[in-house]
């Protein structure tokens, strides 16, 4: 960047800093629930953009902290408010550089991936309502050749320092080279029992009676029931990374049923329905089918109560929270697979 470039972006008049800031954490946001849900290495790009997104609310903020300065000098409504929010994006920032490179793993016990998600989901609320409070209107200069340049260095400059970042994490060997595509760090990979216990949001460990235990099946040729010693016979191994998008993930090898083989006709169904005990529960296209397994055992060995006993469900390439555990009942449905809510609600 030469000086002046430099200049022109000191002279930027607050207006404009705003609505860069709000665009960039507006694509954070959409780039975060984009990087929540990819589970194949094709969402990669939706990971890399939310970075470059998050280094560009980071060079912002020594303008709107220059802006934040002066407001504070008038004596407006709602200023907590708008410095209590100031501290949650750079929360947001802090744990989220903080766990991309490994630094900070977790804060007084809690995962910073956790921390991470948490405050920019109690920022949304809050930056809409100060959006609302102090409105900025688009101007049509906005669209000016000087505006583009500015946007232009800005997102050029976010997405150099957000690779040369990526580099030093590389070649200084911090925690964070080593992470998978999704952010997720290896935890427990070939050793079900390291492997974390881990709730979606307030769901609670059944305790299962193995002999009374039924999967209840509902396909097109009609509804029945399978018993645990009926889902031993004709068992499969499938090899399977599990990556949960509080951080971590672990590749197991696990054995069961596919669903393909306890489904007996799909008939006209779109999606296949999947319900734990404890009603959790999400819905999947019939193309995912040949995908699917019922694992009863992970590494050679049944599967632990917090893993899903007796059955849970072997999603590969969708996120943890698509892994059912302690399967009661699939159905078949004409229903689409999107008709549900974005992310299971229990
Ligand atoms: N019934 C039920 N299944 C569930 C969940 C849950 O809360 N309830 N959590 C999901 C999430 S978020 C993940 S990452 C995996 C974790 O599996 P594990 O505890 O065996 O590691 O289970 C998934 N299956
Ligand atoms: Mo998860």
């Amino acid at each position: 960047m030469s000086f002046t470039t430099l200049g022109a972006m000191r002279s930027v008049r607050p207006r404009r800093t705003n609505l860069a800031l709000l665009i960039a954490l507006a694509i954070a946001f959409a780039t975060g629930i984009g990087a929540v849900a990819s589970g194949t290495s094709s969402g990669r790009w939706v990971v890399l953009t939310h970075g470059g997104a998050g280094v560009a609310v980071a060079l912002l903020s020594p303008w709107k902290s220059r802006i934040i300065r002066r407001g504070l000098k008038r004596e407006r409504r709602g200023r907590w408010a708008s410095l209590a929010l100031a501290a949650i994006v750079s929360f947001a920032l802090f744990t989220g550089i903080g766990y991309a490179s490994g630094l900070i793993m977790s804060i007084g016990g809690v995962p910073g991936m956790w921390l991470h998600v948490a405050s920019a989901l109690a920022a949304a609320p809050i930056i809409i309502w100060h959006v609302a409070a102090r409105p900025a209107r688009p101007r049509k200069t906005d669209m000016s050749r000087r505006a583009l340049l500015r946007t232009g260095v800005l997102t050029a400059s976010a997405a150099g320092i957000y690779v040369a970042s990526n580099a030093i994490v590389q070649v200084a060997g911090l925690p964070g080279q080593d992470r998978r595509f999704s952010g997720s760090y290896e935890t427990g990979s070939f050793d079900p029992e390291s492997m974390p216990n881990t709730i979606w949001l307030n769901d609670k460990r059944p305790d299962v009676d193995p002999d009374s235990w039924r999967l209840h099946v509902v396909d097109r040729a009609g509804e029945y029931e399978l018993s645990l010693e009926e889902l031993g016979a004709d068992q499969k191994q499938v090899r399977a990374t599990l990556d949960c998008t509080s951080g971590w993930y672990a590749t197991q090898d696990w054995t069961g049923v596919p669903v393909r083989t306890v489904i007996r006709s799909t008939g006209d169904a779109r999606s296949l329905r999947v319900t734990s005990l404890t009603g959790y529960w999400v819905r999947f296209p019939v193309a995912d089918l040949p995908h699917l397994l019922l694992a009863t055992g992970v590494g050679g060995a049944p599967l632990s109560p917090g893993h899903g006993f007796p059955l849970r469900l072997v999603a590969p390439g969708r996120r943890g929270y698509w892994w059912i555990k302690w399967v009661r009942r699939i159905e078949l449905e004409t229903t689409p697979w999107w008709w549900q809510p974005p992310f299971p609600l229990t």
